[in-house]
Order: structure tokens, then C-alpha cells, then sequence
């Protein structure tokens, strides 16, 4: 074998880890310019957000359902991450291959193009223009690929004549008789090919050495195009921010309520209790549940609410119709159907907003009309039985939470709140549309995806103090926590401890049947492990079941119980 013929093979292998160092430095000057792009078309249409959403949508159920049946905050972080990854993973490939044919970089950068723009044109709400952040990406990493390509330091055959470098020093000596690889390549690189050329060549050495001011430049270049992506994308998300609608929330001054919330009574919040849930939950620690990637950002003056469907009379209200109506405001206890036995999926606030059977009565359901299906800016739904509605609770199309308008996170500018459902059947956030259609002829977002089309709040109970296997220190400990059963009411909560006989908890102050009760109980605590254990009983006299079901497909059941540790 000669010289001539391993070199363009062993060039191949030795330079693939450069292009697979573009590949990924290309990607990156992409999603950069993109973010910068979406500060334009909204940060939606960025594609990593687009494609992130698309996965979001269409996740087998079953992987969610074993996960997190409803998609939190650190889902989303960790969908964003894993999608970035894979792209850089996917990107160092194509980069690798590149250094043969740039047709494999033009044919890679074109296939994600296309799934960016697919991604994107397909979101609700999106128009062509949606598609200008995945293009210009495009546009990017081609450019970008095609200049750091170029710069790929060639090798440099030294096998009759070695070119010794002072700096890569024993590099390029034939110390060993078996240091036959190239010395760019690292063992994973040295593929069959290489290493039979490089084999059969003991005699002669076709040593292959890069020259070092070339990879000096290649590895500046390429660090400078990932420092300008990671400044230009960061400065796009920055913009982003800055156009977000935090500064049209601050503005925005709500009504005085028509019927107000009833005063808290004293008696709410029992003192002795520290780690007891306050009986208002504030903004900032109420939980977030929800599928969106990117928080909507709603600009009321363009906001209106669609009411369609099968009604005798469609209307559209705007923003300034909403606010000149009567304004109710109320307690309510919100929780979501993933919250586990124990869990904290669960707040209660004060909501201001409209009745939502008032706008229904206006609208006049057609007969048969038995699921109002309200549709957020991004286009999850959700399904909530016409009737229950209109009986008389006090469904909400919030504007202000605990007193302050909505917090973008929580549906800015509207959002509805039902009164004894979970989230998932019933609190649209970013709500633009409410369509009147029957349940037979409508599945909503969760549905198809193994949860139930129905979802009454289930009564449970919780306990917040001790908690689970902290060290208790003996003597009188007050043992202390939240029950609910919305709009049925708690009337009493019970505990047992090492499962002896249930004794009555104290339940604090009520303010209605829509919200959770906070309950104290006095123990006596002695020395060694002991069980907690909570049960709540509903107005109808219903004992919470010991039965314990899983989250899905319509909520948890069973008893919460708490381990704890007493030590002197
Ligand atoms: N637009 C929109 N609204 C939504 C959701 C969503 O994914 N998108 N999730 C629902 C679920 S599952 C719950 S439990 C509540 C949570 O409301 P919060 O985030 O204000 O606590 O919002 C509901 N409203
Ligand atoms: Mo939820």
C-alpha cells in the first residue's frame, strides 16, 4: 500500500472531529439568529420552541402519563434542554460528514430548515411569517458552516519528510513502534479504514500532522461564531422580554367588585402552626401547570373573547366590554388532577372576573349544547360541562388574582376559574374562545390523552406539618394541614396516629364551600417512629376513600400519610 492511497481516507477521520466542531458551532449561529428573528414574529415561532411545542402536543399519552400526566415547569426546561442537545448531537454529524461534501451540510442545515418552518406554520395562531425565524436560521448556519469549514486545518503528510512542531512536540516523534495513529485521531476516531492504511504503513510512517496556526485559526473562528450566537440569541430573548406584556399589566388598574369576597373571618391561618399552607396562597408560590413553552403574552387592547358554537346568539366581547361589566370576586380553591396525595398542585386566591353564566344566558346554549369548550391563545382546550356552569357556583372569567390583574403566568389579560373542577377540565389561562358543543362531538386537549372528559375535584387531604421523616422533637407538637372538597365543603378532618382511632382535627375558619379548610391537631409526641395520617369528611357526610388510585385518568385518592422520626 502507498502513501497516496490511505491519505484522503486518513484526512477523512483525522479532520471529521473539526467538522463536527462547526457542525455545531453552525447550529448554534442558527437558533442565535433565530432568537433574534422571533423578537419580530414573537417568541413562539422560534424554532426550538416550535419544534419543543409540537413534541409537547404529541407525546405518546402513555410516556406522560407515567411522567407527569400535565406538564410543569421542569418538564419544559428539560424538553428545551434535551431538543437543544440532540440538535447539537445531530449537527456534530453532519458537521463531521461535511468535511467530505458540503452537500451533506446544505442537506442537513435544509432538513432541520424544514422542520423548523413545519414546526412553526403549524402552531395556532401562526401565519407565514412564523416561518422567518427557522429560515433565517437556515440562512445562519449555512453561512456560518461554509466559513468555518473552509478553515478546517487540513493535514499535512510528514511521512518522508516529518515536519516537527516545537509545540505538539512528541506528536509527531516516532517514539513507539505501535504509535502508528494519526495524532489528531483519538482512538474512537481510528475507524477499519484508518487503521489498516495506518497498519500496513509501519515502514513508512504516513504520519499525518495538522498544521497548528491553521487549528489556532479554525478554533478562534469557531469560538468567535458561538460567543456571537450565544450574544445575538441572548440579546433576542432579552428583546423578547422586554416586548413582553409586563409593562401593559403594570398599567392596567381593574374595577371595583359588584359583590366582593367575603372577609377573612379570624380564625383563618391558626397560629402555632409554622409550615402550615397559609390559607391564600400569594401569586408568587401559587403552582404553575400548563403546556405552554413560551408564556403567552396577550395585549388586551387586541384580546377579545369569541362565544360561538351552538348558541342562538354569538357575541364577542373586548377587553374594555369585559371590564364595564359587573365584577364578582371569590375565593377559590384551585387544584390540578396530577396532584398526588401529599402534593402541592393546589392553591387558593382571590379571583376577580365576570360570571360566567351571565355571558352564557346572553349567548343562549342550543339544547344538546353539554360541554362549553374554552380555547387559549396557543390552542389547548379544555371541556367543562354547560350545566354546571350555569347552576349557580361562581365560574369566573378572571381578571385579577389576589388583587392584582392576572400574572401573565396565570392567563394575563383573562382566564376562567370553576369552582369544584380541576384545572385540566376548566381553568383556561390566555382564554380567547368559548365554543358551545356537546361532549359526544368534542374531545378537548387532555382527552384523547387518557384523562378523563369529566373532572370533579376529589376530596382530600394533606399534611403540611411535620413533614415527611423530619426529626420531631417529643412533647406537644401541633400537627397541622389543608383539606378540601370544592364546592361540596369540608365539614370535618380527622387523624390517626400509629393507626390507632381517628380524632377529630380542629378545622379553622371557613369562608365558603369552594375553598380548602386548614385544620391543627395537638399530639403528644414520644420517643420513636411513628404514622400520621389524615382523613376528610364532606358536607354530604362522604368519608374520603382509603383507596388509593393514581392521578390518572380523573385523580389521586387515598389517605396521606406522614413518617416522622421523635428524638430527644
Ligand atoms: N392555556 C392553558 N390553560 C391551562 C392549562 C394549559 O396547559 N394551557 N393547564 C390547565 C391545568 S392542567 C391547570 S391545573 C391549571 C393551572 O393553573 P395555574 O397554572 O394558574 O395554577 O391551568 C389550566 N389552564
Ligand atoms: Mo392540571
Amino acid at each position: 500500500m502507498t502513501t497516496e492511497v490511505p491519505v484522503p481516507v486518513t484526512r477523512a477521520a483525522g479532520t471529521a472531529r473539526w467538522g463536527a466542531l462547526a457542525g455545531v458551532a453552525a447550529a448554534a449561529a442558527g437558533l442565535g439568529v433565530a432568537e433574534l428573528a422571533a423578537v419580530l414574529i414573537g417568541p413562539r415561532s422560534a424554532p426550538v420552541v416550535a419544534v419543543g411545542g409540537v413534541v409537547v402536543d404529541h407525546v405518546p399519552a402513555g410516556v406522560k402519563d407515567a411522567a407527569i400526566a400535565v406538564f410543569g415547569v421542569h418538564d419544559k426546561t428539560a424538553l428545551i434542554v434535551g431538543t437543544v442537545v440532540l440538535l447539537a448531537l445531530a449537527a456534530a454529524g453532519i458537521g463531521a460528514l461535511a468535511v467530505r461534501s458540503l452537500a451533506y451540510a446544505v442537506g442537513g442545515v435544509a432538513l432541520f430548515g424544514v422542520i423548523g418552518v413545519a414546526a412553526a406554520l403549524t402552531r395556532e395562531g401562526a401565519d407565514a411569517s412564523w416561518a422567518l425565524p427557522s429560515l433565517v436560521a437556515v440562512v445562519a448556519a449555512l453561512a456560518a458552516g461554509w466559513f468555518l469549514l473552509r478553515l478546517v486545518p487540513g493535514p499535512t503528510p510528514t511521512g518522508s519528510a516529518p515536519a516537527r512542531s516545537p509545540r505538539t512536540g512528541s506528536a509527531t516523534t516516532d517514539s513507539t513502534p505501535h504509535d502508528s495513529t494519526p495524532t489528531d485521531s483519538t482512538p474512537t476516531d481510528s475507524t477499519p479504514t484508518a487503521s489498516a492504511t495506518t497498519g500496513a504503513a509501519t515502514a513508512r510512517r504516513p504520519r499525518v500532522e495538522t498544521d497548528p496556526d491553521a487549528r489556532r485559526r479554525f478554533l478562534k473562528n469557531a469560538g468567535l461564531v458561538v460567543a456571537g450566537a450565544a450574544v445575538v440569541g441572548y440579546a433576542g430573548r432579552w428583546m423578547s422580554t422586554r416586548r413582553s406584556v409586563s409593562a401593559v399589566r403594570a398599567a392596567v388598574t381593574l374595577p371595583r367588585p359588584a359583590s366582593p369576597a367575603p372577609a377573612l373571618p379570624t380564625g383563618i391561618d391558626p397560629p402555632g402552626a409554622p409550615g402550615l399552607s397559609a390559607y391564600t396562597t400569594s401569586n408568587t408560590n401559587f403552582y404553575r401547570i400548563d403546556t405552554a413553552l413560551s408564556v403567552p403574552q396577550v395585549d388586551p387592547e387586541t384580546w377579545s373573547l369569541r362565544i360561538h358554537g351552538r348558541v342562538a346568539k354569538p357575541i364577542t366581547i373586548t377587553w374594555a366590554e369585559l371590564l364595564q361589566r359587573p365584577m364578582v370576586e371569590r375565593y377559590v380553591t384551585l387544584a390540578c388532577v396530577s396532584n398526588e396525595v401529599g402534593a402541592d398542585l393546589i392553591g387558593n386566591a382571590r379571583w376577580l372576573g365576570v360570571p360566567v353564566k351571565d355571558l352564557l344566558d346572553e349567548a343562549q346554549p342550543l339544547d344538546g349544547a353539554d360541554q362549553v369548550v374554552s380555547r387559549s391563545v396557543d390552542g389547548w382546550t379544555c371541556g367543562t360541562p354547560t350545566g354546571l356552569l350555569r347552576d349557580g357556583r361562581d365560574a369566573l372569567l378572571a381578571v385579577g388574582m389576589n388583587g392584582e390583574p392576572l400574572p401573565i403566568e396565570h392567563g394575563f389579560p383573562v382566564r376562567m376559574v370553576v369552582p369544584g373542577l380541576y384545572g385540566y377540565v376548566s381553568a383556561c389561562k390566555w382564554i380567547t374562545e368559548i365554543e358551545l358543543t356537546s361532549f359526544a362531538d368534542f374531545d378537548a386537549y387532555w382527552v384523547p390523552r387518557g384523562w378523563s372528559a369529566r373532572g370533579p375535584i376529589k376530596t382530600q387531604s394533606r399534611i403540611d406539618t411535620p413533614r415527611r421523616n423530619r426529626d420531631v422533637a417529643p412533647g406537644p407538637v401541633t400537627v397541622a394541614g389543608v383539606a378540601w372538597a370544592q364546592h361540596t365543603g369540608v365539614t370535618r378532618v380527622e387523624v390517626s396516629v400509629d393507626d390507632g382511632a381517628w380524632s377529630d382535627a380542629t378545622l379553622a375558619a371557613g369562608v365558603s364551600a369552594d375553598t380548602w379548610r386548614q385544620w391543627t391537631f395537638p399530639w403528644q409526641a414520644t420517643p420513636g417512629d411513628h404514622t400520621l395520617r389524615v382523613r376528610a369528611t364532606d358536607a354530604t357526610g362522604a368519608v374520603q376513600t382509603e383507596e388509593e388510585t393514581s392521578v390518572a385518568p380523573d385523580g389521586a385518592t387515598g389517605w396521606h400519610t406522614v413518617k416522622v422520626q421523635v428524638t430527644d
